[in-house]
């Protein structure tokens, strides 16, 4: 087995709650309420600001030039999402530059902490957040229902995405050493704190 997949077993019962998840199922059916995916937009706008310095510094830790190459395309790829969400908050009149909620706060501060740990660890987190995203929104992607939400669901269910996120797959198999579970199976939690998060609210008292 790749250590892709014994990551991913090894978290089967959580995957499936991540794939699976209402606030996914809801923007797939178009039934999700504003509110909740207002919020999403702002806590998934700061989680990408964040993500980028993360994957910038993780760019500065790869070992070679393939692995440099294939790092550089994602944080290329943030350009044009950033702008996304940006054109979403204009729209829909929200504010941006709101204070994180407890979770997105906690997950960001994972990611730049992550990177202490070096290449093969933070490149474990890197994987974990982009496959959630990916098989996540491709689970539900086929039977989507046309809605204002589509754009969204497209922008991670794609082709491209999931052969990025393969990508990065065969870099974790070659970066060796033991498949940190411990790692992955912090993103998963918090993967799925951030939907409870978004779905439900999140507020620090
Ligand atoms: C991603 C994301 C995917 N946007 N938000 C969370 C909470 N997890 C993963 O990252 P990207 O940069 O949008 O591909």
């Amino acid at each position: 087995m790749t250590v892709a997949a014994e990551l991913v077993a090894e978290q089967a019962e959580l995957w499936h709650r991540l794939t699976a998840h209402p606030f996914v199922a809801a923007v797939a059916e178009g039934t999700l309420p504003a509110a909740a995916f207002d919020r999403w937009i702002v806590a998934d706008h700061g989680f990408v600001v964040g993500f980028r310095r993360f994957l910038a510094k993780l760019l500065a830790l790869a070992p070679d030039e393939p692995a440099r190459d294939l790092l550089a395309s994602g944080l290329v790829a943030l350009t044009p999402e950033l702008a996304l969400f940006r054109r979403a908050a204009v729209e829909r009149g929200l504010d941006l530059s709101a204070a994180p909620g407890p979770t997105a706060l906690g997950y960001t501060s994972y990611l730049q902490s992550s990177l202490d740990d070096g290449w093969q660890v933070a490149l474990t987190v890197l994987y974990g957040a982009e496959r959630a995203y990916s098989d996540a929104w491709r689970a539900v992607a086929d039977g989507a229902a046309a809605s204002a939400y589509t754009p969204w669901v497209d922008n991670w269910a794609s082709d491209d995405f999931a052969a990025y996120v393969d990508a990065l797959g065969t870099l974790l198999e070659r970066a060796g050493g033991r498949p940190r579970h411990d790692v992955f199976g912090t993103v998963v939690r918090f993967e799925l704190r951030f939907w409870d998060a978004v779905h439900l609210g999140d507020t620090w008292v």
